[in-house]
C-alpha cells in the first residue's frame, strides 16, 4: 500500500498528514505565511514536509489558487499576502525528490466529499474560508479545466455595487461572503484586529451587527448555490471551511435557499471530511494518477 504525504495550503492555514488507504495520520498544521516573497512559502513547505518525508512514497498538494501546470496562480493574491505565480509543484519536487501532484484545494475537497456519496452524479463542494472556493463533480468527473480554473464560482457576481474583490472584479461572492469579507465588515465596527472568527463569536453571542454580517454572507452563499443548481442540475451541495462549518451557518444558508423556487434548490449538508476534506481528496485524486504512472 502506498503512503501519500498530503498537504493542504489555504489562505489561513497549511495542513499536512500522511494518508495510507484513506487513513490520516501524523497531521500537523501551521499558519500560512502572509508574504509576497516566495522564500516564506518555501520555508513553510520545507518545515511541513521534512518530518514526514521518510515515510512517503509520493506527495499530493491541494492549494488555494488556480493551479495551472503545477504553478500557483492566485486569482485573489490578497488571500496569500500578495504571493502569485508560485512554482508549487517544482518547489515541492525539489524539496522532496518525490513525484508531486497538485490541484486546487476546493477541487480536491469536492473529490473527497464525492467519495462519501451514493447515487449522486452532480454535486458541488463550497468552502467558506479565507476565500470562497468551489469544486464541481459533474457526471461523476471532477472538473479541473485545461487551465485549472474550473469551479472558481467564488468569483461569480453577487452584487454589482459590492466591494472590489482581490481578483479585480467588483462584487464577487468572495468579496461579501468569505471569512476575510466578514472580518473586513467587522473591522468597521470593532477595529483593525477583528477576524472572521471574532465576528462569528459575536453573532453566536447575540450581537445584532454581527448577525447582519453573517446573514449577508449566508444569503450570498445561498444565491450561489441556487445559481449553480439551476445551471448544473446539482443533486447535492456540501459546505466546508471554518465559516461554512461554524455552528449555525448551514442552517441560515438553508433558510435563505428554502425561499427560492424549487428548481433552484439543492440538498445542502456539511462536508463529512470536515477540515480534512482537502487533504483526503488530493490524496485520493493523486493515488489514481500515481497508480497509472507506476503501472505503465
Ligand atoms: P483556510 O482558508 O486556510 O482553509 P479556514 O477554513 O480556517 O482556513 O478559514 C479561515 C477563515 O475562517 C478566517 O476568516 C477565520 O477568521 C474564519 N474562522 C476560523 N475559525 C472560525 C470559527 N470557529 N467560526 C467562524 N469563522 C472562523
Ligand atoms: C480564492 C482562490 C481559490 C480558492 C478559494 C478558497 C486564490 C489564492 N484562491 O477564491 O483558488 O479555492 O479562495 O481558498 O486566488 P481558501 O484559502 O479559503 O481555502
Ligand atoms: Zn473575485
Amino acid at each position: 500500500m502506498n503512503t501519500c504525504l498530503a498537504i493542504d495550503i489555504g489562505g489561513t492555514k497549511i495542513a499536512a498528514a500522511l494518508i495510507c488507504n484513506g487513513v490520516v495520520s501524523k497531521r500537523s498544521q501551521m499558519k500560512t505565511p502572509s508574504s509576497s516573497k516566495t522564500s516564506a512559502m518555501d520555508e513553510a513547505l520545507k518545515s511541513m514536509i521534512q518530518p514526514l518525508l521518510s515515510e512517503a512514497d509520493y506527495i499530493a498538494v491541494a492549494s488555494t489558487g488556480i493551479i495551472d501546470k503545477g504553478i500557483l496562480k492566485a486569482l485573489n493574491p490578497d488571500n496569500l499576502g500578495g504571493l502569485n505565480l508560485y512554482p508549487l509543484q517544482q518547489t515541492v519536487a525539489h524539496l522532496s525528490q518525490l513525484t508531486v501532484f497538485v490541484i486546487n484545494d476546493a477541487q480536491a475537497a469536492a473529490w473527497a466529499e464525492y467519495q462519501h456519496t451514493s447515487n449522486i452524479s452532480n454535486m458541488a463542494f463550497i468552502t467558506v474560508s479565507t476565500g470562497v472556493g468551489t469544486g464541481l463533480v459533474i457526471n461523476n468527473q471532477l472538473l479541473i479545466g485545461s487551465r485549472g480554473v474550473a469551479g472558481h464560482a467564488g468569483h461569480m457576481l453577487a452584487d454589482p455595487n459590492g466591494p472590489v474583490c482581490g481578483c479585480g472584479r467588483r462584487g464577487c461572492v468572495e468579496s461579501i461572503a468569505s471569512g476575510t469579507a466578514i472580518a473586513n465588515a467587522g473591522k468597521d465596527i470593532w477595529g483593525d484586529l477583528c477576524t472572521g472568527q471574532f465576528v462569528f463569536e459575536k453573532f453566536l453571542a447575540g450581537n445584532l451587527q454581527a448577525e447582519k454580517i453573517i446573514h449577508q454572507s449566508a444569503r450570498v452563499i445561498a444565491n450561489l448555490i441556487a445559481d449553480l443548481t439551476i445551471s448544473l442540475d446539482l443533486e447535492l451541495v456540501k459546505l466546508g471551511g471554518s465559516v461554512g462549518l461554524a455552528t449555525g451557518y448551514l442552517a441560515i444558508v438553508r433558510q435563505y435557499l428554502s425561499q427560492m423556487p424549487m428548481a433552484h434548490q439543492s440538498h445542502v449538508i456539511s462536508a463529512q471530511c470536515a477540515a480534512d476534506a482537502g487533504l483526503v481528496g488530493v490524496a485520493q485524486w493523486a493515488n489514481n494518477q500515481y497508480s497509472v504512472e507506476t503501472n505503465s
